[in-house]
């Protein structure tokens, strides 16, 4: 031990931190003291939105305001523990968007990227970029960053979808830029399916360089989806923690749909009964086929069709299913593997 320097009292500690609090400075041996540094904690909490207890507020803003008013007529999935904050995890946004027949979402970008994974209902479509994305129940919509986008319901029932974004993630950053197009709607300049034609077939045009990083296969077809699911299921034992999962790809790089947010879909066949995983990015899923569960530390949440839960990072979870069920989710684990930060845990079972 120093015996040179004697230990100040604890008044003396506290003048000197009102001293230094005055000259805009902090002394890091006090902010430290009894934080377990150790590993990550977030602070956000695991949560459960269940769409048939959502589904009446979402008709109900339907009737309140219309969707050209409300610029985007949308339920903020918040986590309970960041009340009034729009945050579903520390990073990510989370929210379900109504469109009902012949309304428009006009025209806008901004430097979040968002992700629209279709809900309910055929016969809208959202625009991004000179190009209509058609939407049915399943397909995963990109929108990149910076993206003119506007959405339009041409059919006769309502159409409902999950709106995943960054926006906690940058506004953090301090990296929020917005603009709203002059016309309620963009030129449509490019036949529909242009880009999945383009560049979903395993091909890329020669010298194709792509934009900011975000894939220029903005739409992923459900049907498509599910049916690299169903063949990696017949070819490949599931795995332990996830079952059967699949990334969404950009089929420039190979990597993560955008630079933030990464998406998957994945099979947990009848009767999976999960091993505990963490990592350290944070999800929001959302079921799409089939009733299962996941346990997040000592809670158990139920999920169903349409149904959306958020896992934080870090958090010890196990997936399980009696039958066939398919989650879509959506994380920033693209953040954590640019900056070297990703890590992930398994606890498969023995034996
Ligand atoms: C946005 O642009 C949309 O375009 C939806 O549909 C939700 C939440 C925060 C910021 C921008 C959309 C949004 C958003």
């Amino acid at each position: 031990m120093n015996e040179a320097a004697p230990r100040a009292d604890d008044a003396d500690q506290t003048a000197f931190q009102q001293r230094l609090g005055a000259l805009n400075l902090g002394a890091l041996w006090v902010g430290r003291r009894g934080v377990d540094l150790s590993q990550p904690k977030s602070p956000a909490a695991p949560a459960l939105w269940r769409y048939g207890d959502i589904r009446p507020s979402l008709e109900e803003a339907g009737r309140l305001i219309r969707a050209e008013e409300a610029f985007r007529r949308v339920l903020v999935m918040e986590n309970p523990a960041f009340p009034g904050e729009m945050r579903a995890t520390q990073t990510l946004y989370a929210g379900l968007q109504l469109v009902l027949p012949g309304e428009i979402a006009p025209c806008h970008r901004h430097s979040q990227t968002a992700f629209r994974f279709v809900l309910e209902g055929e016969g809208a479509f959202t625009s991004v970029d000179g190009e209509r994305a058609w939407m049915r129940r399943g397909d995963f919509i990109v929108t990149p960053c910076w993206s003119w986008h506007d959405h339009a319901n041409e059919s006769d029932g309502p159409v409902v979808w999950l709106d995943v974004l960054d926006t906690p993630l940058v506004g953090f950053l301090d990296t929020v830029f917005r603009e709203s197009h002059d016309r309620p709607r963009q030129t449509i300049d490019r036949p529909d399916g242009m880009s999945p034609a383009r560049f979903g077939a395993g091909m890329l045009p020669v010298g194709y360089e792509g934009s900011r990083g975000a894939s220029p296969v903005f739409s992923y077809p459900y049907g498509r989806s599910r049916a690299a699911l169903a063949a990696l299921a017949r070819s490949t034992p599931p795995d332990a923690c996830h079952g059967l999962k699949m990334a969404y790809v950009n089929p420039a790089t190979g990597g993560p749909a955008t630079p933030t947010m990464g998406a998957c879909l994945q099979l947990l066949p009848a009767g999976f009964d999960g091993a505990d995983y963490r990592a350290t990015d944070s999800a929001v899923y959302a079921a799409v086929e089939g009733r299962g569960r996941v346990r997040i530390g000592d809670e158990t949440i139920e999920w169903g069709p349409n149904d959306v839960f958020v896992v934080p990072g870090w958090r010890r979870h196990a997936l399980a299913a009696d039958e066939d069920a398919v989650l879509f989710s959506v994380s920033e684990r693209p953040v954590h593997e640019a900056l070297g930060l990703w890590r992930e845990e398994r606890f498969d079972r023995q034996g």
